[in-house]
């Protein structure tokens, strides 16, 4: 694999410029919000060399048709208008998580990935039968590890032996596994959780229920499951898990103040295990689509030293997804 990074290519213009009609032959699903179009000038400078540690692609779905078993349609978001907030925002590097509505397709993931000139990472899904001569392709496209998903709302149940054979067949390409889970969850699948032979990176800090107490049963059980193991975490998505807390939109300087608590104890507590990342394009959210802009104003909220944020921005996700690499 080369190390040296290959120049990224322009930004296309204008390409944060959202089609209101459907997503090429698709159609929505009922609700769906879009994300958010014109998002504002951050007022947090990102460090240079910063990594957005997760976000994806949707399609777009005229060319990169959506799984038949997806549980949502969404809005296409395309590699072209994830640059382009990605340069917006001020953000040097992405990585790309496969989205379930695309199944173990992961066309329109690797499409980005290679298109980034070695700006992007990918995490794919995979099935137990793939070969080696497939995984080894992912990993020249630029993969670094499968995402193992246990949300009801968002795949059919997979056996967890077939999983546990899928980290067999990654783990000697030095990859990890990206978990996704609800916390209510985390006592049923740790043991499984701690058997799997790779890195764990988990999603959204596990999903806390930001209503409980930051130093309650269940934030500790899983403050305690990320010390135990070789496990990551990604402070991400306030606007995902915050209950009462002001959405960031309008200007807002300070949305999401419940979720705060949590995203400071893990960034404290794990200083050198914990990412950042946008969540763009934001798949199901529910009440209110935010402003990309703003999200990136929280950051110093949850990170509140010069060096906790370059831990999380740029240290962290580089020895993970480019280690060895300068920014
Ligand atoms: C996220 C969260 C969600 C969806 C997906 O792959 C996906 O469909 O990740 C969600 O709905 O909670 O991380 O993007």
């Amino acid at each position: 694999m080369s190390t040296s990074p290959e120049p990224r290519p322009a930004p296309v213009p204008g390409s944060l410029t959202r089609p209101s009609g459907p997503s090429g032959p698709f159609t929505k699903s009922p609700g769906w919000l879009d994300w958010y179009a014109d998002p504002s000038a951050p007022a947090f400078t990102l460090p240079q060399g910063t990594v957005d540690a997760h976000c994806h692609v949707f399609g777009p779905g005229a060319e990169f048709p959506y799984a038949p078993q997806r549980k949502y349609t969404p809005c296409d978001a395309s590699k072209d208008q994830l640059f382009a907030l990605r340069d917006h925002l001020g953000v040097s590097r992405n990585v790309i998580v496969q989205a379930t509505c695309h199944g173990a397709d992961n066309s329109a993931m690797l499409d980005a990935v290679r298109a980034s000139g070695g700006m992007a990472r990918g995490i794919a899904t995979v099935r137990p039968d793939i070969t080696d001569a497939e995984l080894e392709e992912l990993h020249v496209a630029g993969v670094r590890g499968v995402r193992f998903n246990f949300l009801k709302r968002l795949v059919d149940a997979a056996p967890t032996e077939d999983l546990a054979a899928i980290a067999r067949r990654i783990a000697p390409l030095g990859w990890h596994v990206v978990i996704y889970f609800e916390s209510a969850d985390l006592e049923e699948l740790e043991g499984f959780f701690s058997s799997l032979p790779t890195p764990l990176v988990v999603d959204h800090m596990g999903r806390p229920d930001v209503t409980q107490p930051v130093d309650g049963p269940e934030f500790t059980r899983f403050l305690r499951f990320v010390d135990r193991g070789d496990v990551w975490v990604k402070a991400t998505c306030p606007e995902r898990l915050t209950a009462t807390g002001r959405p960031a939109l309008g200007g807002e300087p300070e949305p999401y103040s419940d979720v705060v608590p949590f995203g400071r104890k893990v960034v404290e507590e794990f200083p050198d295990s914990v990412l950042w990342g946008t969540d763009w394009p934001h798949p199901n959210l529910k009440s209110h689509m935010p402003d990309d802009g703003l999200l990136v104003d929280y950051v110093p909220r949850v990170a509140v030293t010069s060096e906790l944020r370059h831990k999380l921005l740029v240290d962290n996700p580089m020895r993970l997804y480019w280690p060895g690499e300068g920014v």
